[in-house]
């Protein structure tokens, strides 16, 4: 069986909404970001790039950064969440992935961050904005609608949801993106999403209280 080791409302979200999606079995983990714990012990003996998301495999195989996983995982439903390697539209979910990751992922994480993963205070705001704002609207301008690629629904459409709920959770003004406000609330409608949303709770912060 498939496991996904997670924090509440970090980009382990991508894989474990489209783990929900998939309909495949799987399990999950959560991992104290603070203490870099699970319930098992030392997080870092799982993952010693100390940070979520993990998947561990069918043969205990442990797969880290969120774009990979989320292409193993479709990969498990024979592409279900991408397309065939003769389309063009294959190299442009790549760009995508490679997109989210190093350009909207990475520049979340502020280097104000004290052992949060996603800082809230005004320095790190103001920081997260002018990086976050400029690449947002790349998207916002490309988007093809109603998913980030037109009418199928791929592995990038939840790696970008956590960008829009990352959006929302530091209080940025999503609305000004007319078509990722749209993706978001049409996201937030799809049963796997609100089962996620409701799974996770709260999202992950310093001040999380944990039995390990
Ligand atoms: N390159 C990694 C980055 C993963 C990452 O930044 N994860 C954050 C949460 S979204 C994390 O676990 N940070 C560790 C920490 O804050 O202690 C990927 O793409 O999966």
């Amino acid at each position: 069986m498939l496991n996904l080791f997670y924090a509440s409302g970090t980009s382990a979200m991508a894989p474990h909404i489209l783990l929900e999606d998939s309909g495949l079995d799987f399990s999950v983990e959560k991992v104290n970001l603070d203490k870099k714990t699970w319930q098992q012990g030392d997080y870092n003996q799982i993952n010693e790039k100390s940070y979520v998301p993990t998947l561990q495999t069918h043969t205990s195989t442990y797969l880290t950064e969120c774009a990979v996983i989320l292409e193993y995982i479709d990969h498990q439903v024979d592409h279900h969440y991408s397309f065939t390697q003769d389309s063009s539209n294959y190299w442009q979910l790549r760009i995508w992935m490679n997109y989210i990751a190093t350009e909207l992922h990475k520049n979340f994480i502020s280097p104000f961050r004290k052992g949060n993963w996603l800082p809230n205070t005004a320095d790190s705001k103001q920081l997260i904005w002018q990086r976050i704002a400029p690449r947002l609207q790349f998207v916002e301008n490309h988007f093809a609608g109603p998913w980030l690629m037109g009418n199928k629904f791929t592995i990038a459409d939840p790696y970008l949801f956590v960008m829009t709920n990352w959006m929302q959770q530091l209080d940025y003004p999503l609305e000004k993106f007319h078509n990722l406000i749209h993706f978001d609330t049409r996201m937030r409608q799809i049963p796997s999403v609100k089962a996620v949303l409701q799974i996770e709770g709260a999202p992950h912060s310093l001040t999380e209280k944990s039995n390990y």
